[in-house]
């Protein structure tokens, strides 16, 4: 399992031709994700993302700092890091713990697990799609285990993320030093948090689900 430690920011046309400059392009795709969560939002409230990515399910889940001796405004403040699983018995595993009990109980009986072609489990633990979209990304690498996303969603937000990749346990802060040293080469100035695609996407489209995760502090 792999966590994803990650500072969002907004790409400039300055910022975008230094990158073009000092980066190398590693290409372009794109992908349709589905998001899903039980109408009272049990996964999101709990910052917990589960999608479909191009017939691949994914959970991201937030990774606490152990010894988190964070300066408030530093890199790590506006570095987010979240787990990914992709074993889909093990998502489904985590899911099932934090969905209510009456769902829970209902799933006891026959059980048998998901399997990657038949999506009968969603309905099972009332999992329904809140957001989908698409994502035209233009990737970067700067060496050193730094990659940069470029993201055009398909309801018009653009935005960059400066990514590093490491092991489960493995030294976040010296993830968050290699992007703080991206993010200067860059020449990315301010320190205010970047909205993600999906902040965008629940705003403009359901306000009331975005007002929760505001309320709730996911957001
Ligand atoms: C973790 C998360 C969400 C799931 C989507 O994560 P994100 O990295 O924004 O999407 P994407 O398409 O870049 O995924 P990748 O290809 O890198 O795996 S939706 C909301 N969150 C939480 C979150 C947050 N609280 N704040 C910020 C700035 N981003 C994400």
């Amino acid at each position: 399992m792999s966590v994803e430690v990650e500072r969002k920011f907004i790409c400039s046309e300055d910022t975008l031709k230094t990158l073009e400059e000092i980066g190398v392009c590693v290409g372009q795709r794109q992908f349709h994700d589905q998001y899903f969560d039980t109408p009272e939002f049990e996964l999101t409230l709990r910052d917990l993302w589960l999608r479909k990515r191009k017939g691949c399910w994914e959970l991201k889940s937030p990774v606490d700092m152990v010894n988190g001796t964070e300066e408030p405004n530093g890199e790590g403040s506006l570095c987010t890091r979240y787990k990914e699983i992709t074993d889909l018995p093990e998502i489904y595993k985590t899911v099932k713990e934090v969905v209510n009990e009456a769902v829970k109980e209902a799933c006891k009986d026959g059980e048998s697990g998901p399997s990657q072609d038949d999506d009968s489990w969603l309905g099972k633990l009332n999992l329904v799609c809140f957001a989908e979209f698409t994502t035209v990304r233009r990737s970067f690498t700067l060496g050193g285990g730094v990659q940069i996303d470029l993201d055009q969603a398909d309801f018009g937000y653009r935005v960059g993320e400066i990514e590093v990749l490491i092991p489960e346990g493995g030294d976040v802060q010296c993830a968050q030093e290699k992007i703080r040293n991206a993010a200067q080469k860059l020449g990315l100035a301010g320190n205010e948090r970047v909205e993600g695609k999906m902040d965008v996407y629940l705003r403009t489209y359901h306000p009331e689900h975005y007002a929760k995760l505001l309320a709730a502090h996911v957001f």
